[in-house]
């Protein structure tokens, strides 16, 4: 390894992380553990003898591989690099960094290009669900400029559009995995759901906030992130995920009316840090939430006539397409994203840590 890993660093929509090779990492995971933590540089609040950028959302790793998989092309494993712990989790996946697994994979030749657009299908393994992405390939090449935008990035670049079949239940076996729609915990009523993503609906003013407070200001809130914390480590177990305290789910949302042109506002803890704009299966799971009878966010939210949910952040909005089948359920999910190579080369780890 004192020879270098071969590494793509991209932005994946709001996030950015390195893109690995399966067949370049050891196999045993405890091994590719402690390879990561000596490559993004944790333990340490900045992150400062390693790549990783000092925020979870700018400390995160993919491993791709061929799928063996008859409905899939690739196999994503989502990991989330801790900055200030030695730990590294697969306990979620992250919609974001996916939206950079299908042109990492083209770059890489695991896919080729057929066309001006190449459609990847992405099994993600955290998570068991598969992804169609399009990315845009002319001249058989993948091509990271265009028009699209997505708020939270500066700038214009290729859409990479992101499609999901089936998310319900996708890490606690069910959309509601208590049964209801809403459940009271600690006196807040609450959506436990998992469209994607285990998340805690909540509204923001039953925390007597406006929801509408900047990233910055949340987090100096030590007293609001111990109440939303409590609330977290309740709901886990009653959304089967068990003893959450060392787990980066379930996300949780304080939600508001819209500001804007959108169907809600939010905020989320995910779980310590305030995300500075939404996860991509969190947006969806939100989405999902506005359109549930009893929910907090059913309350507060202005629904789409057509079927696009603009779900605010702190940074803009995200849009999340959901379709609906004749008898009401839930039938596709989708994203608009965009993924950007920033440099491709060699990492070297740094030195073991010491024991
Ligand atoms: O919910 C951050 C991100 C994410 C996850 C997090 C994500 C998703 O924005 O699909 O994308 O919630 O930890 O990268």
């Amino acid at each position: 390894m004192s020879d270098g890993i071969p590494c793509l660093w991209m932005r994946g929509g709001t996030s950015k992380g390195a893109y690995f090779l399966a067949s370049d990492l050891p196999a045993d995971r405890a091994e590719i553990d402690d390879l990561l933590l000596r490559i993004m540089g944790s333990p340490d609040a900045r992150q400062i003898d390693g790549i990783g950028g000092a925020d979870p959302l700018t400390s995160k790793v993919a491993i791709l591989s061929p799928s063996r998989r008859d409905d899939a092309d690739i196999d994503y494993l989502f990991l989330q690099v801790y900055v200030d712990r030695a730990l590294v989790s697969d306990a979620q996946g992250c919609g974001n960094i996916l939206a950079g697994v299908g042109p990492a994979a083209i770059e890489r030749g695991l896919v080729t290009a057929a066309g001006d657009e190449t459609p990847v299908r992405i099994h993600m393994v955290n998570t068991g669900e598969v992804a169609t992405a399009r990315i845009a390939t002319p001249g058989g090449r993948v091509s990271y400029a265009g028009e699209a935008r997505i708020d939270g990035v500066p700038g214009h670049h290729a859409a990479v559009p992101l499609m999901f079949d089936r998310l319900a239940g996708s890490m606690t076996g069910a959309l509601l995995p208590t049964g209801h729609a809403v459940d009271e915990i600690e006196g807040v009523a609450c959506t436990l759901i998992d469209n994607g993503m285990p998340c805690v609906v909540m509204a923001a003013a039953d925390f007597g906030i406006t929801g509408g407070e900047t990233r910055e200001e949340l987090e100096a809130d030590g007293a609001l992130k111990a109440r939303v914390e409590e609330i977290r480590l309740r709901a886990g177990p009653m959304m089967n995920l068990g003893d959450v305290t060392e787990k980066s789910v379930p996300k949780m949302f304080l939600v508001s009316p819209p500001r804007a042109v959108g169907a809600i506002a939010t905020r989320s803890f995910i779980p310590h840090r305030v995300h500075a704009t939404i996860g991509v299966f969190a947006a969806v799971s939100v989405a999902t939430a506005c359109t549930l009878d009893g929910s907090p966010a059913a309350a507060l939210a202005v629904l789409p006539e057509d079927e696009l949910f603009r779900i605010e952040h702190p940074g803009g909005a995200a849009e999340v397409l959901l379709t609906f089948a004749p008898d009401g359920s839930l039938a596709k999910a989708g994203l608009l994203r965009t993924a950007r190579k920033l440099f491709d080369g060699l990492v070297f780890p740094g030195p073991a840590r010491d024991a």
